[in-house]
């Protein structure tokens, strides 16, 4: 039996996992959760996953939380010889995965949350400008963090670009990236669009954009 996803396309660390079964041929099944119905808090869903998130993966007795680590699952599990450079052996190349993994977690998903809860759900669509700030220094990072590289790390596409582009063409939504400041950032985004498995992200971004538009269209006609 296929692992089963639970996760929502919307959702940027299901669309991390979604990007990553596709890039390695990973066979899953599916299960939408609607968190606007409140499907995530479900009793039989928190029994599985007290920490009431999407994504979560289901594999036989492996109930496993944190599309981070789903990912490296997934990767450590099913990377074979045809795609051993998605998730390379050598320790300071995964060092260097991981670490773009926990930036991930720890900064950029942290900070999409504190703009998209006010935006989306509590029809404030004016954004802090602390944490405009805060997104501009994470571009800015990430900048460096490919330095004259076209992937995030090492010389192909790894898990760290599937795990960090639907981050950070979510935020791009909310906080343009400045072009003179971070181009190969952009030029990245490019490169990552044009991967064959690229609509694994775009599905759901389109589901992201829409709810922004019409989050910005709920603000205006409160105004009139
Ligand atoms: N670090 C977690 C973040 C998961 C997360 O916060 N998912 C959001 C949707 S994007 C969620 O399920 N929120 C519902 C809740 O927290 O109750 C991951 O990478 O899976």
């Amino acid at each position: 039996m296929a692992p089963m996803l639970y996760k929502k396309d919307i959702s940027p660390p299901s669309r991390g996992v979604l990007l990553t079964a596709k890039g390695l041929d990973v066979e899953l099944d599916f299960t939408d959760i609607d968190m606007a119905t409140g499907e995530h808090l479900e009793a039989d869903y928190v029994e599985k996953n007290p920490q009431h998130t999407v994504p979560m993966l289901e594999d036989d007795d492996l109930i496993l939380v944190d599309s981070s680590a789903i990912i490296i699952y997934l990767a450590s599990k099913y990377c074979n010889e045809d795609n051993a450079n998605m998730y390379p052996d050598d320790p300071k190349l995964r060092a260097l995965i991981h670490h773009r993994l926990f930036y991930n977690c720890g900064t950029l998903q942290s900070l999409l949350g504190q703009i998209v809860r006010p935006f989306f759900f509590e029809g404030n669509t004016t954004i802090d400008e602390k944490l405009i700030d805060k997104a501009n220094d994470a571009y800015n990072i990430l900048e460096k963090f490919l330095g004259d590289r076209e992937w995030m790390v090492g010389d192909n596409c790894t898990i760290a670009d599937l795990a960090l582009i639907p981050s950070v063409t979510s935020l791009n939504v909310l906080v343009p990236i400045d072009e003179e400041a971070c181009p190969k950032l952009l030029e990245w985004i490019a490169r990552v669009e044009e991967l064959p498995y690229y609509e694994a992200n775009s599905v759901g971004l389109d589901d992201f954009k829409a709810m922004h538009e019409k989050a910005l269209a709920g603000a205006e006609e409160s105004a009139e």
